[in-house]
């Protein structure tokens, strides 16, 4: 069969979406730092848009770790599909945004000379959280993390985000070059200060001048991003392909649901994003503390929670009523008070979250949500926790998120499998575990004391230890579906 390709665009049925503009005739305009499928549904999409009438914002992809999505795309013309699922159907869409994709372990010096080009006023990324090299309580860049050692060690052959960002910015600096904006597009609180400030501490254990450039003279654009985005599996390859008539070696599959809010900070210039559907703002912080916690921090309690009973994807798990009701109930009562969005419509936006979750054309699996959990519990529940204990307010079911963690993370199932926990904690977690035993109260106390993720505060605090506790005591003898039942309809 023969591979999607500029060649062999024509050839797709009328009913595919492809690129209302020639992608040979694009220059690029963007650098994105970690090509996954996020960034292929999302950002790739919203600049597919623009292509049509602005040619000079096509994306320079770089993975940072492995060179797949370089070798499946490369011989596509970097051209790859996404298909939008729902109940009422599939809707494909071939997305010509990307230009190219450097691998930077393999070669730093093509994308660091791709960054310094003048041409190039955004560099985005979606490196996940961990990819930020950072204390996920505090924010901070962690210098004894193993990338950030080995880009200190050779600084002029970076490897890890912070590290290339720097240095890209430190060559642009040397060549009278404008800085870029940094626009960081993952699910991290204040996105863009965290990522500023990281980049800057960094910078600092190299060079003070660098440091103060970064925090005086580059912008870096806050975003929130949402979609849905489940990892490819093999029948979605197969079934994309046959839809095609021509082979997609790695396609995207996506909900037709996509949000982005920008903080409009590019001084030197930027796409009509608005043109295309993101809303611009001064400050994003608001929109991105409700999607984190309404969104995120929903979809881990699911995922734990899910996973533990058996679930494999979440819309199998909102199947379940008493799963169902439980998150309703989470942000109703739990979340949505801490949240202050004034002309926002909170309760749409929690039912629009249910829907969302119910998509049954999306398989997204609760083991892939339930992914590096030490890195995304702070901003998704452990924020909420925070606001609640401020306000004297009931915590039960957020408190249920965190155990149903600790319960995962122990590495063994209810019915005694071992669990593939996919965490840079794991050995950690594992080992804690171990020692712990099965004692609820023991294992509480023992997670709880990871200061890089409940921080002091929520370790030494007791009404929080005592709700934990209680949740994990029950998860542990009472299994997670009676105890999600037993939760929803507890009412405070
Ligand atoms: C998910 C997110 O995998 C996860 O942790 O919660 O990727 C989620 O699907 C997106 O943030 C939705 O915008």
């Amino acid at each position: 069969m023969q591979r999607l390709s500029l060649a062999t665009l024509p050839t797709l049925p009328d009913a595919v979406r492809r690129p209302a503009y020639d992608p040979r005739r694009t220059t690029t305009g963007i650098v994105h730092l970690g090509v996954g499928a996020f960034h292929r549904a999302h950002q790739a999409v919203y600049l597919d848009e623009i292509l049509a009438t602005d040619s000079q914002w096509a994306i320079a992809g770089a993975s940072l770790r492995r060179p797949d999505m370089r070798d499946a795309l490369a011989p596509q013309d970097n051209l790859y599909t996404v298909a939008f699922r729902s109940c009422e159907g599939a809707q494909l869409r071939v997305i010509g945004s990307l230009k190219t994709i450097h691998v930077a372990p393999r070669d730093p010096e093509s994308l660091l000379a791709q960054m310094c080009d003048p041409a190039v006023r955004i560099v985005s990324l979606t490196v996940t959280e961990k990819g930020y090299c950072h204390d996920p309580a505090t924010g901070d860049l962690n210098p004894a993390h193993p990338d950030i050692k080995a880009d200190l060690a050779a600084p002029r052959a970076p490897t890890s985000a912070p590290g290339l960002i720097a240095e890209a910015l430190r060559r642009r600096r040397d060549a009278n070059i404008v800085p870029f904006t940094v626009m960081p597009c993952d699910n991290l609180p204040s996105n863009g200060a965290t990522t500023q400030r990281i980049v800057s501490q960094y910078a600092a254990l190299l060079d003070g001048a660098l440091a103060r450039f970064v925090e005086g003279d580059v912008a870096f654009a806050g975003t929130m991003v949402d979609r849905i985005v489940p990892a490819t599996g093999d029948s979605d390859i197969a079934e994309i392909t046959q839809a095609l008539g021509v082979e997609d070696a790695w396609p995207v599959v996506s909900e037709p649901f996509g949000q982005w809010v920008i903080e409009d900070r590019f001084p030197t210039g930027r796409p009509d994003f608005a043109a295309v559907g993101a809303e611009m703002v001064s400050d994003v912080e608001g929109h991105e503390r409700m999607k984190l916690r309404m969104l995120n921090g929903a979809h881990s309690t699911l995922a734990y929670l899910g996973y533990l009973a058996g679930y494999q994807t979440v819309s199998q798990t909102m199947s379940d009523p008493a799963y169902e009701t439980l998150v309703r109930g989470l942000m109703s009562e739990e979340v949505m008070p801490t949240l202050h969005m004034p002309g926002t419509d909170l309760g749409g936006y929690r039912e629009a979250l249910v829907a969302r979750f119910h998509n049954p054309a999306l398989q997204h699996r609760t083991w892939q949500i339930a992914m590096d959990g030490s890195q995304k519990l702070p901003q998704r529940l452990l924020g909420t926790v925070r606001d609640r204990i401020a306000a004297g307010a009931p915590f039960e079911r957020l408190a249920l998120g965190v155990a149903a963690w600790m319960r995962y993370v122990t590495g063994t199932d209810e019915a005694g499998a071992p669990i593939d926990v996919n965490d840079p904690l794991a050995d950690r977690l594992r080992a804690i575990g171990d020692a712990a035993g099965r004692d609820p109260e023991r294992l509480a106390k023992a997670y709880l004391g990871i200061g890089d993720v409940f921080g002091h505060d929520l370790r030494d605090h007791p009404g929080f230890n005592r709700a934990v506790t209680a949740a994990l005591a029950s998860l542990l003898t009472r299994g997670a579906a009676r105890t999600v039942a037993d939760y929803a309809h507890a009412t405070h």
